[in-house]
């Protein structure tokens, strides 16, 4: 059992933060598994009848993007069907298998309660959640907004979702389609704000008694959708699934883009940064920032061009933004 424990910056072909195999099913509470990175699994990889049970945990910012067969960015199930109440998974990048969020493989059902997906990124389908070979994950209280280029791809079994907030809809019991109105999505803040269409519209069944950080479920007139329960004022006084300041290297805007990307960073401090271009082969395409710059927002076009003012073709790319020895990486891809 792994309580308020911290798994992050690691690295492997699979399970770039954890990998459980052969009926290894862990429990972890408050634990944070961010920025790790793996061809399979970025954040978790659970094989065959491995079922960890993940409470009030966040896995973002993991990726799984530079090999073509990058999937599962967040988390990757394989005959295993893990357990996720009051998670928020955001942020998580896949390559071309697909699943930003979470991707489940062969018979795999995992359940989801009360949990929050969001900007997660996949190049191919299911930015927030990939489903294949006859797996079904049941997600209830859920919200699945803001990530790209869908929220759910599941061409065979359907996923049994009620009482959830789905970009575009879903069939089942409940399910809206509204913006939930994250106080800052783009700041890894996934509480929800005042108005939210995600407050008093979840379901009471099998519900947790607190949200993510601890306050008590339901508040209000009933119970929320998402990791968070909405207090007008904090009662747990608490914030223990955000994201310390840092640097950050944001959204690719357009993306795909054509002829030209506006690519966001965010600076808490005056620091020297490298921000590069490469292909999917590891080569570098473009050094488009170098030096140091002062903190706050930034934004760095990339007109499609490499080091020698060719353009380049279509295809994905690599940004990659490196600071203080530390780098992270984020996929454009270039449609003509
Ligand atoms: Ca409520
Ligand atoms: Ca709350």
């Amino acid at each position: 059992m792994l309580v308020d424990c911290r798994i992050n910056d690691n690295s492997a072909t699979e399970g770039g933060g954890i990998y459980c195999s052969f009926s290894s099913s862990p429990t972890l509470l408050r634990c944070q598994i961010l920025d790790n990175d793996a061809q399979t699994g970025g954040g978790m990889y659970c094989y065959s009848d491995s079922s960890p049970v993940l409470t009030a945990c966040n896995v973002s910012d993991n990726t799984a993007i530079e090999w073509q067969s990058g999937e599962g960015a967040g988390l990757y199930c394989m005959r295993s069907s893990p357990a996720l109440t009051n998670c928020i998974v955001a942020g998580n990048q896949a390559g071309f298998a697909g699943g930003g969020g979470m991707s489940c493989v062969m018979a795999s059902s995992p359940t989801l309660i009360n949990c929050s997906l969001s900007t997660n990124s996949s190049v191919a389908e299911g930015g927030g959640l990939r489903c294949s070979g006859s797996s079904s994950p049941t997600l209830m209280n859920c919200i699945l907004w803001g990530d790209e280029p869908d929220e759910v791809f599941a061409p065979g079994l359907l996923p049994s979702v009620n009482y959830s907030d789905i970009k575009g809809g879903y069939p089942g019991i409940g399910n809206i389609s509204a913006d939930p109105l994250f106080r800052n999505p783009a700041r890894s803040d996934f509480h929800l704000t005042g108005g939210s269409p995600c407050i008093d519209t979840g379901s009471s069944e099998g519900v947790p008694a607190t949200d993510f950080e601890g306050d008590p479920r339901p508040w209000g007139h009933g119970y929320d959708m998402g990791a968070d329960e909405y207090t007008e004022v904090s009662i747990s006084g608490a914030a223990p699934l955000m994201r310390p300041a840092v640097h950050k290297l944001g959204a690719v805007c357009p993306n795909p883009f054509n002829p030209s990307a506006m690519i966001a960073l965010e600076l808490s401090q005056p620091a020297r940064i490298r921000l590069a271009i490469y292909d999917f082969a590891g080569a570098q395409v473009r050094t488009l920032e170098e030096g140091v710059r002062e903190s706050g927002s930034h934004g760095v076009r990339w007109d499609g061009k490499n080091d020698v003012g060719g353009v380049v073709a279509s295809g994905a790319y690599v940004i990659r933004l490196e600071v203080d020895g530390v780098s992270q990486t984020r996929v454009a891809l270039l449609l003509k």
